[in-house]
């Protein structure tokens, strides 16, 4: 699966409980041996274009969201971060002016970023060091981060008061302090184009049975591991059914801010704009089966008109068994595309 932290971990527990209840024996694994993280079903490229320094230690946001909700310490209602969380170190580290005021580390989270950036120091990649924060929990799902590379995204905007009418800031500080309302003009990866996947990454595509994309940000999420060279080849390469899920329903975002990202790459917020976007396999795209929401259920003929098989079925994930019934119709759609004999 690809997968961002928005849209991502609540699609992601869904496919991890249908999974479970439709290969209870883990595909003939042993409990233990299927609740290690490297021996799972599943294996879910993390998006690490919100990734960033700050206050000397390296956040993942993404990867974290997906962490902490599969391991069930998540807030779930404030959509970030570790449930009973305290901040009094971010009390300290704003008197000190260190970090920024605006975008909180608590203490248990600042665990997790003390460790990541410690086993860095030591000279861990991102990738190994996301499988030692698996260790802790038995997620039943495998997290890798997309890439080893640093590719923080940045955001241009338009500013009468800076030099040139523009300027560059931090995806965070764009989407969290001014919560995606400055009008973006671009979106950039920072060395992207030197970027590759992490370990492991093309060999789960390569070797897949079925791959989804999560219903998450098309453009900061999904788009930036796909701009990681050599996961689109992967993809196109791969004998696995590929099978999204919209982000959007009934023209809006489900969740997270995909519709101030949507206009910068030319894309409508829509189910069929977003389909489109990511393209048919069959004619040089990304998908063979795209699954949108019912009240999309017009686009479908359309969408198949521009070679995607797309199917609508009741797409809001409000529990488990919501996202495990969304989970369950995309293996039921990768298991209609694939090849016979396969
Ligand atoms: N989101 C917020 O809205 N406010 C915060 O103060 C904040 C802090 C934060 C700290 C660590 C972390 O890993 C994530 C954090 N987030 C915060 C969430 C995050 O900025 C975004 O929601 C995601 O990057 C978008 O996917």
């Amino acid at each position: 699966m690809l997968a961002g932290g928005v849209g991502g971990a609540r699609f992601v527990r869904g496919v991890r409980e249908e999974v479970r209840r439709r290969w209870p024996d883990g595909g003939g694994r042993s409990e233990a041996s299927f609740r290690r993280a490297q021996d799972s079903a599943v294996t879910v490229v993390v998006n690490t274009g919100d990734d960033l320094w700050l206050a000397g230690v390296r956040l993942m946001p993404d990867f974290d969201s997906l962490l902490y909700s599969l391991a069930g310490v998540n807030d779930a209602e404030r959509g970030w971060g570790r449930a009973g969380e305290t901040e009094r170190v971010a009390a300290e580290l704003r008197e000190w002016g260190v970090g920024w005021p605006w975008f909180t580390l608590g203490d248990l989270d600042l665990g997790t970023h003390l460790a990541r950036t410690s086993w860095l120091r030591e000279g861990l990649t991102p990738s190994q060091v996301g499988e030692r924060l698996q260790r802790r929990w038995p997620l039943g799902v495998r997290l890798i981060p997309a890439t080893d590379s640093e590719v923080d995204t940045h955001v241009l905007v338009a500013d009468p008061d800076a030099p040139g009418g523009r300027r560059e800031l931090h995806f965070q500080e764009w989407w969290t302090r001014h919560r995606a309302t400055l009008p973006a003009l671009a979106f950039e990866q920072r060395n992207i184009d030197d970027a590759c996947p992490a370990p492991g990454v093309v060999e789960a595509i390569a070797t897949a049975d079925l791959v989804l994309f999560a219903p998450s940000n098309p453009v900061v999420s999904i788009g930036t591991i796909l701009s990681i060279p050599g996961i689109r080849d992967a993809l196109a390469e791969t004998r696995a059914p590929v099978v999204g899920v919209s982000p959007i329903i009934a023209g809006k975002v489900v969740r997270g801010m995909a519709d101030a990202c949507l206009p910068v790459i030319g894309v409508e917020t829509s189910a069929e704009a977003v389909g489109r976007h990511y393209g048919a396999r069959a004619s040089g795209g990304l998908l063979d089966g795209w699954l949108v929401d019912e009240t999309d259920a017009p686009a479908v003929a359309s969408l198949e008109g521009a070679g995607l098989v797309a199917r609508s079925v009741p797409l809001w994930m409000r529990d488990l068994e919501t996202s495990a019934a969304l989970a369950g119709a995309a293996i039921d759609l990768g298991a209609a595309l694939r090849p016979a004999g396969s």
